[in-house]
């Protein structure tokens, strides 16, 4: 499409924050470190973390820039960035969480492939955009529509961006029409980031936020939108993102036997501490964020001082000075809810984290069970060690 195109080179990156914690310079991937992470509930673009596969695209003419809907569609169409915008504008508190979040920490139980990220793959932001649901109506799909009259069933998504995995192809992904056209699934189409324009590392001039769903799907620089009838064959769909058993290794392993991952599942995350902390005896407080997939609520978050003999409930919120309130209509149901508890220390202890959402979702004591070769979907309970300085005698 013209108007954007994706470099095959790292000359053309946009600047950035020196405190984020770079994990891969080219293609640039990085997270912000656990304190900066939870120090507001709307994540900071500067610090938002940074999921790349290949170089950033380079818009050379926003007059230019078209977004084409084509497939199985009755009448394709080429929309420029002002056409997206005379559509309703809707905006909404999101978190996006790479699924590879925490991967480090599955790496410990035995060697994965991909990027080494700590707990801050993870971040809130305000999306303003056009819905999914009113653009796909432009083209004759109405609400609520899982097959089109052509047979389509799934929108996917295709960048310009080059990337490595897919021969220097596009990034690409799709998600059932069902959901593109369900108004409550709030798919949109992403011009608008915390009330800034988006830029370029998050996608400008259009990205895709699918909520509740891990941030694979959720496809920056759009380039075009296909309705086709399977879904999309593309390597970050069929070939990456996929929870496999920890049995399964690169020998043995057959990518058709799963289905791509959607939904995250229910996390929590300690950020006021790292792994291992000295401190004084006394008062401690700890503070992370807790989220789940499908825009469930965060029922309980449990913390414990004593590496999981005893528990106590944390309060949550998601605005400060406000306690958060599950599935209340005052609560952003597709963003993260932050917590805090606090207890004295007076010897060296273990301080664990485990939430639970509205369906009753639990997260997994450990990391060995839900190990999986890509190293995604580290959700165990995280753990965090808190050694008490001697005093001097
Ligand atoms: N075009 C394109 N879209 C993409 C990616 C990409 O590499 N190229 N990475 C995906 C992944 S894996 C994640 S986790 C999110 C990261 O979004 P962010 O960089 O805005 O935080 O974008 C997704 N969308
Ligand atoms: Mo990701």
């Amino acid at each position: 499409m013209p108007g954007i195109r994706g470099p095959s080179d790292y000359f053309q990156e946009p600047p950035r924050h020196p405190s984020l914690i770079v994990n891969s310079k080219e293609p640039f991937n990085a997270e912000p470190s656990r304190s900066a992470l939870i120090s507001s509930y709307v994540t900071p673009v500067d610090l938002f973390y940074k999921r790349n596969h290949g170089p950033i695209p380079v818009v050379d003419d926003i007059q230019r820039y078209r977004v084409s809907i084509r497939g199985l569609v009755e009448k394709p169409l080429d929309l420029s960035l002002d056409d997206i915008k005379e559509l309703p504008k809707h905006v909404i508190a999101a978190t996006l969480q790479c699924a590879g979040n925490r991967r480090n920490q599955m790496s410990k139980v035995k060697t994965v492939r991909g990027v080494g990220w700590d707990v801050s793959a993870v971040g809130n932001g305000i999306w303003g955009g056009a819905r999914l649901s009113d653009v796909l109506e432009l083209v004759g799909i109405s609400k609520l529509t899982s097959t089109t009259t052509l047979g389509g069933r799934h929108v996917e998504f295709v960048s310009v961006d080059a990337c490595k995995d897919e021969n220097g192809g596009p990034y690409k992904a799709s998600i059932p029409l069902i959901q593109a056209t369900t108004c409550n699934a709030e798919v949109i189409l992403v011009y608008e980031m915390n009330g800034e324009p988006l830029n370029r590392d998050h996608g400008y001039p259009l990205r895709v936020i699918v909520p509740g769903v891990i941030g694979a799907r959720s496809v920056k620089w759009l380039d075009s939108i296909n309705i086709i009838a399977e879904e999309c064959q593309g390597f970050f769909m069929q070939k990456d993102y996929k929870v496999f058993p920890p049995t399964v290794n690169w020998e043995n392993i057959n990518w058709s036997t799963r289905r791509p991952q959607m939904d995250f599942p229910v996390q929590s995350v300690i950020c006021s501490l790292e792994d291992i902390n000295t401190v004084d005896s006394g008062k401690i407080s700890v503070h992370g964020y807790a989220v789940t997939g499908g825009g469930r609520g965060i029922e309980r978050v449990d913390v414990s001082f004593n590496g999981g003999k005893t528990w106590t409930e944390a309060s949550r919120y998601q605005k400060t000075g406000k306690p958060y309130v599950a599935d209340d209509p005052s609560s952003d149901k597709w963003a993260w809810v932050l917590f805090t508890a606090e207890a004295d220390v007076s010897e060296n202890i273990e301080i664990v984290v485990k939430a639970v959402d509205i369906a009753a979702n639990v997260q997994p004591e450990n990391v060995e069970f839900i190990w999986n070769l890509r190293g995604i979907l580290n959700n165990s309970w995280h753990r965090v060690l808190v050694q008490v300085k001697r005093s001097d005698m």
